[in-house]
């Protein structure tokens, strides 16, 4: 009977690819996996709240119900905490990096910035959700707790970076570096199974995601981008259309497969975009460079800005290398 390849196969059948010794990068990603597990239950049965009271507060007996997005980051700091190879963990729901000091990571070499729940306000209307992770070589010395600067690393040293897409189905994919591959759970037997191996964004495409509710805060170059993609010239394949879902890793996703561009760009009411470049941008970049695709900030790869703060925002332009290309030549012509 023929059948899909496990991601446990996957990472042993392709070492060669991978940049760590061996094993490192198979506990890391089962951590990840095994957290993405529990989330993606919790998520499935949040429609389930109104019975047992609204997440936040109190449950039929009596427990305080955490918001989603906490009980991600719990799920997640426990699991990579859990392992050798990860010596701190930076996250979008903590305002402060968190160090592990046990004895098992004494030698630990990686840390990950995460954003645990991505797009949760979106989990009450059933639309999918994610997390997403940015997987680093500590620059401080083994065997010390680590440092701000372990974690304001520019994109560009990123050794691997990764989605979970908790959708009407759930997915995990991840690069490390030697391409896109994506994995699709089977809740029956509770793997993770090849679904999409050697993941391409077509070089151009048709969709163009942005919120232009926010169309009077855009930028100049922005505005001029989107009446472009709205005029009629079948000679170029225009209009264009939108699709615009309000989660990142869903509108990411679809673009991935189906070709696009995502812009969150800066505004009058977000002046650096909304986006976080640590635990978003970056990792988010990463695969699309690895998916053949670009994502810059308007003017400047994203990989290659130098961060400053933790939970910094940047303008976020990404998907097919064309369409950014054309958005950019907007921004460079109509600088304001
Ligand atoms: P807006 C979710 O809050 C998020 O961070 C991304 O997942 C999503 O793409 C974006 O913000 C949506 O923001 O301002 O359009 O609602």
């Amino acid at each position: 009977m023929q059948r899909h390849t496990t991601l446990g196969e996957f990472i042993i059948g392709n070492q060669k690819d991978f940049p760590y010794a061996k094993g490192e990068l198979s506990a890391l990603l089962s951590s990840i996996r095994l957290a993405g597990k529990m989330v993606n239950q919790e998520i499935n049965k949040a429609g389930l709240a109104e019975i047992l009271g609204k997440f936040g507060s109190d449950n039929v007996q009596g427990e305080e119900q955490m918001k989603l997005d906490v009980l991600a980051n719990d799920l997640f700091i426990s699991t990579l905490r859990s392992r050798g190879e990860i010596c701190g963990i930076a996250s979008e729901e903590m305002e402060d990096y968190v160090s592990f000091d046990e004895d098992i990571h004494k030698d630990a070499k990686y840390v990950v910035l995460i954003d645990p729940l991505d797009g949760s306000s979106n989990i009450d209307v059933n639309v999918t959700v994610g997390t997403i992770f940015s997987i680093y070589r500590r620059i401080s010395e083994p065997g010390t707790p680590v440092t701000l600067e372990d974690f304001l690393q520019p994109g560009n040293k990123q050794v691997a970076a990764g989605y979970l897409a908790y959708g009407t189905s759930t997915m995990l994919v991840f690069t490390t570096g030697n391409g896109v591959n994506g994995f699709t759970y089977d809740p029956g037997i509770g793997s993770f199974f090849l679904s999409h191996p050697k993941m391409q964004i077509p070089e151009d495409g048709k969709i163009y995601s942005i919120n232009e509710g926010n169309y009077v805060h855009f930028p100049e170059g922005v505005k001029k981008y989107i009446k472009w993609c709205q005029e009629l010239d079948p000679a170029t394949n225009r209009p264009l259309t939108s699709r615009y879902i309000g989660s990142l890793v869903a509108d990411f996703h679809r673009n991935l497969l189906k070709g696009g561009v995502y812009i969150y760009p800066k505004g009058t009411t977000a002046p650096k975009g909304k986006l976080r470049l640590l635990y978003e941008c970056n990792p988010m970049a990463y695969l699309m460079e690895q998916a053949g695709g670009a994502a810059s900030d308007g003017y400047t790869r994203i990989m290659d800005l130098d961060p400053t703060e933790l939970h910094e925002r940047v303008p976020f332009f990404c998907g097919s290398k064309t369409m950014v290309a054309k958005a950019e030549e907007f921004m460079d012509q109509y600088r304001d």
